[in-house]
């Protein structure tokens, strides 16, 4: 099997599962739409998030009016806290979101199919993969997080999209060494589909 170690092709995301999603029970019905999309899970906990990560997390809305009522809101009971692997989770894991506010979002959605409100929208997902890194890094230590190979990875991306070759390049090979072994994989890949 092609290592899934190491694979810098992969992106990781935060998603919080907010007070509204924990509190009407969504929690299983939302990480499904995750995993069976094939995205991994390489991180989660549960937390009461306090008001001062909260006001770091939502720093480009201060200003707003629902500013208060938000970091009430988002403090009230503990969330979920998951970090999310896969290619382009970023912006996958945004798509599955929906738009902010659930009444606009499209059906399909995870706030389009459960939310009602521009706030209480269940969940919230990194923005863009430089957000993300510092988001995952403001709310799990490295030790949180696991690099595991998952058995259906095979099934979830093709050969070409499995970032096979990371491992060789990395030993510092020659460029025709590098050749060579992509087409030793190649064959055992194919050998193994027969
Ligand atoms: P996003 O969660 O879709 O990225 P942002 O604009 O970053 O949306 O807003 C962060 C969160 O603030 C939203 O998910 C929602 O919970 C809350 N929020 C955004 N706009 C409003 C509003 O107009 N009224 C009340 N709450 C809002
Ligand atoms: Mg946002």
């Amino acid at each position: 099997m092609v290592s899934q170690k190491g694979d810098e092709t992969m992106r990781r995301t935060l998603v919080i599962f907010k007070p509204d999603a924990v509190n009407r029970s969504l929690i299983g019905r939302i990480l499904t739409r995750f995993e069976e999309k094939g995205l991994k899970i390489v991180g989660m906990k549960m937390e009461r998030l306090n008001v001062y990560k909260l006001k770091q997390h939502y720093e480009h809305l201060t200003n707003k009016p629902f500013f208060e009522e938000l970091l009430d809101y988002m403090s009230s009971i503990p969330c979920i806290l998951a970090v999310i692997e896969g290619k382009d989770a970023v912006a996958v894991v945004r798509r599955l979101a929906g738009e902010t506010c659930g009444r606009d979002a499209s059906p399909g959605t995870i706030r389009g199919d459960f939310s009602m409100s521009t706030q209480t929208n269940l969940i919230h997902a990194s923005e863009n993969d430089e957000v993300a890194k510092y988001e995952i890094d403001r709310f799990f230590k490295p030790e949180e997080m696991f690099s595991y190979d998952k058995m259906n990875f095979n099934w979830i991306y093709c050969r070409s999209e499995k970032g096979m070759y990371t491992e060789i390049k990395d030993k510092g090979k020659s460029v025709e060494e590098i050749e060579h072994a992509k087409k030793k994989m190649m064959e055992m890949e194919q050998k193994k589909e027969q």
